[in-house]
């Protein structure tokens, strides 16, 4: 099996080419990243030299890149690339449209023309907006993105239903919940909270704290999208979450409770424009049908997550000089 896997840098794209090579030793992975201020080789340090994974590194804007590569004969690909973080999508709404809308179009225009097997869209809950305090997200729940971010993941997805209903491609769209685990970049909750605790600086929680993102350890997504390649049902969606709401607030304390810091860290700063309420997974068919089953309960995940940052300083202290410390005072500077 050779699988292409676009953003195999960034935080799950990474998770997951380890994973698989851990998991099927005899596929061959060809790793398609563009490098973005997300995407990091370092993840890949452990598997360097690995003959069945070949990192290239290309836009998946550039469609004469993506025929080339992907002509080269390729059986399944799984399109992580994207711009992935919400705040930077209210900053600067463009680049998401190019990566996520154009980008999941020229790979698909490459898949059809070079008749690969299997075309897998990485999806997010957050295309279906949010939800009120009742309620779950299933396959149905009608497409009602808030963010520029989402918006420009829900174009994505839309584009692979099209090529599937139109062209006939065989494709998969996966739709997972908030993720966390190793490698998360530190502009996310969990990540920057973590770095910002161990540093005593001010932890900026949005708005009241209360809204609710629904947990889910990387690992056990990246196992999710393995069955989806092996038996996900041609030109269905699949929903991945563990049954884990939290609120931000708990998640903020937890983190506290954990390195043995005070609450009186919390600052709560101004909400993020249109801000989802709650996210909430109902991930039946997905276990059901695949018969998926996450490994992790929430304590556990947080904790190998804690350790980690703690084991890997290095990771993320250099990802947060430069262009990070310009986002930084941009994102938060007349918040805090
Ligand atoms: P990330 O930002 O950590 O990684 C994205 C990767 O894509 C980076 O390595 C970046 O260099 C690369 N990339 C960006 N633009 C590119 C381009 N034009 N061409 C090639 N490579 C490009 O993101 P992540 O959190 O790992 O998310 C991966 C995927 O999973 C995304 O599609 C995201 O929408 C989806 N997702 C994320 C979560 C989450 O909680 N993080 C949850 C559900 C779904
Ligand atoms: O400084 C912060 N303070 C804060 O209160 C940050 C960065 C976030 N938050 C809140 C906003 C959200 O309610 O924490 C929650 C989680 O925020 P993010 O980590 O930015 O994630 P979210 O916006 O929920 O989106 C994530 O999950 C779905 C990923 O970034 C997406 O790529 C994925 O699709």
């Amino acid at each position: 099996m050779k699988l292409l896997v676009t953003g195999g840098a960034g935080f799950i794209g990474s998770n997951f080419v380890l994973y698989m090579l851990k998991q099927h030793p005899e596929y061959q992975i060809v790793n398609i990243d563009a490098l973005t201020y997300a995407g990091n080789l370092e993840n890949l340090k452990s598997v360097e030299g690995n003959p069945n994974h070949t990192f290239v590194k290309a836009d998946i804007t550039d469609a004469k890149a993506m025929d080339q590569l992907i002509g080269q004969g390729v059986d399944v690909i799984v399109n992580f690339a994207a711009e992935s973080h919400v705040d930077r999508s209210i900053l600067e709404p463009d680049v998401f449209v190019r990566t996520n809308v154009l980008g999941t179009q020229v790979l698909l225009d490459a898949a059809k023309k070079h008749s690969v097997k299997k075309f897998v869209q990485v999806s997010t809950d957050e295309v279906y907006g949010t939800l009120g305090e009742t309620g779950l997200f299933t396959e149905e729940t009608p497409l009602a993105p808030n963010s520029p971010y989402s918006a420009s993941k829900a174009g994505g997805d839309l584009l692979v239903r099209a090529y599937h209903e139109t062209f006939g491609l065989s494709v998969n769209i996966t739709r997972c919940s908030n993720n966390y685990g190793p490698y998360q970049f530190p502009e996310k909750l969990i990540p920057l909270m973590i770095s910002k605790a161990l540093a005593n600086e001010a932890l900026p929680v949005y708005g009241d704290g209360l809204n609710i993102r629904d947990w889910l350890y990387v690992e056990d997504h990246c196992s999710a999208i393995d069955l989806v390649i092996h038996q996900g049902q041609n030109g269905e969606v699949y929903n991945i979450g563990g049954n884990n709401e939290r609120t931000n607030l708990h998640i903020v304390r937890t983190i506290l409770e954990q390195l043995g810091k005070p609450e009186s860290l919390i600052k709560h700063v101004q909400d993020r424009p249109g801000h989802d309420r709650r996210y909430g997974i109902d991930p039946t068919k997905t276990t059901q049908e695949l018969g998926w089953k996450p490994r992790y309960s929430f304590e556990t995940g947080i904790q190998e997550t804690i350790r980690w940052y703690l084991d890997n300083k290095e990771w993320w202290t250099r990802i947060q000089s430069g262009a990070y410390q310009e986002y930084y005072a941009k994102q938060y500077g007349d918040r805090l």
